[in-house]
């Protein structure tokens, strides 16, 4: 409670003290401090995650759901205790709709071959963006040969940008599902979701968000956004690689027929017959990633943590400074100029390949991504076989720009 008649002032945020949780930010890189700006790619751990992992595997170890013993029963305790933290984190009313996956693309591909094979028939049609990341096209392509549908891409403006009314006029009747990434990780394009999954509902058509770059960035409300799928990436929020989550609306979750068939996900068994488990254990089948699912638990209390409005500012501040900042290096462009922008800065240099921009940036210490991004259709939209690509996390600052605008200085330097 602050003295009465004073606003209280929150503390501004202090990224330099964020970096010092992360061990491998200490670490230097051919000699140089490291400047970490691949985080779209995969987020560094802070020391909360790295050590939840160490005592899970010190403490807690057994597999789960199976045994009556002490360490069966604390493992499950952890794994389930991570599914109600994710269910959480997305703004879900029930964790039976939490399904555990190893990652984005597994969640999009469970609900291909699920949802899809089971709506999805000859003459349907599945939307998409022009700017999805390639785990969002390949599972919906590979469902369209299968069944004889057909693939329709909401296009793509010069700035980066998709435009609702073009979603508005490519739903169609024989539209089965639009899938749509919560944020580009090519461009850094937060796309207006809430309004598409509107124009989706209207006509009945359910939508799966690709949330990938939305969930480290982005407070998540599956209940707000409307949607009926949300997938995301534990490695992207901080958490381990390997582990990340499907979240589904339930009524469809219990509609949808299992994936892979194995232990875990049957009820029972007979050469005959089987019947399936219940939701979410009917679409896990095997032994499920018990530590990375406590790790991802940490993760997300540890975001909690940091405060998620004085995150998203910080975010925003920097992604805003660096787009401003390459935008004045001399013959940088950057690609994509979206109306709302989350960590993800594209940009080219004239007459430098971005490969050479990432090599050279990299003796520097400074970590970026060059290439297609996995959006080899958006690259191609744009006329380019691939961008030079900053992204940014927490542990960022101003000063770490600072340092990404120094080595382009040199690269122009040595190639320009
Ligand atoms: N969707 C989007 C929007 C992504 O950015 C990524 C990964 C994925 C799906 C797939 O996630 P995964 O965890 O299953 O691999 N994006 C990136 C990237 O931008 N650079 O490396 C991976």
């Amino acid at each position: 409670m602050g003295a009465p008649g004073l606003q209280a002032v929150a503390a501004p945020f202090d990224a330099e003290r964020v970096k010092r949780e992360f061990p491998i930010l200490a670490r230097p890189v051919h000699g140089k401090p490291l400047v970490y700006l691949d985080n779209a790619a995969t987020a560094q751990k802070p020391r909360a995650v790295i050590e939840r992992l160490a005592r899970y595997y010190e403490e807690e170890n057994a597999n789960v759901h199976r045994g009556v013993h002490l360490l069966s029963e604390r493992a499950t305790a952890a794994y389930e205790g991570a599914r109600a933290r994710v269910a959480r984190f997305l703004g879900a009313r029930d964790p039976r709709e939490v399904i555990f996956v190893r990652g984005t693309t597994e969640a999009i591909n469970l609900v291909a071959q699920t949802f899809g094979r089971a709506r999805v028939g000859p003459g349907d049609e599945v939307l998409i963006t022009g700017m999805e990341h390639h785990s969002n096209i390949v599972p919906w392509q590979m469902l369209c040969r299968e069944k004889g549908a057909t693939l329709r891409i909401v296009p793509v403006s010069d700035a980066g940008d998709i435009d609702l009314a073009d979603l508005e006029r490519l739903l169609g009747p024989r539209t089965r599902l639009l899938a749509i990434a919560h944020v580009s990780n090519a461009l850094g394009t937060v796309n207006p979701v809430k309004e598409a999954v509107a124009r989706a509902h209207a006509v009945g058509v359910p939508v799966l968000v690709d949330g990938a770059q939305g969930a480290p960035h982005l407070p998540v409300d599956v209940g707000d956004l409307g949607c009926d799928f949300y997938a995301f990436s534990g490695h992207k929020v901080y958490g381990p690689t390997g582990i990340g989550a499907l979240w589904g609306r339930l009524e469809l979750l219990e509609e949808m027929p299992p994936w892979q068939g194995g232990g875990d996900m049957i009820l029972s068994v007979s050469f005959e017959r089987t019947v399936y488990n219940r939701v979410p254990y009917k679409f896990e089948a095997g032994t499920p990633d018990m530590a990375g699912a406590a790790g991802l638990a940490t993760a997300l209390d540890w975001m909690a943590g940091l405060g998620p409005e004085a995150l998203l500012a910080h975010e925003r501040d920097l992604a805003g400074y660096a787009a401003e900042q390459l935008a004045a290096v001399p013959g940088a462009r950057l690609v994509g100029t979206p109306r709302e922008r989350a960590g993800v800065v594209s940009f080219v240099l004239k007459d430098v390949h971005p490969h050479d921009i990432g090599t050279i940036l990299d003796r520097e210490g400074v970590a970026i991504r060059t290439g297609h991004h996995c959006a080899q259709p958006l690259m191609s939209r744009f006329g380019l076989a691939a961008t030079a690509r900053a992204s940014f996390a927490v542990y960022n600052t101003r000063a770490d720009v600072d340092a990404l605008v120094r080595g382009l200085e040199k690269v122009r330097r040595m190639l320009g």
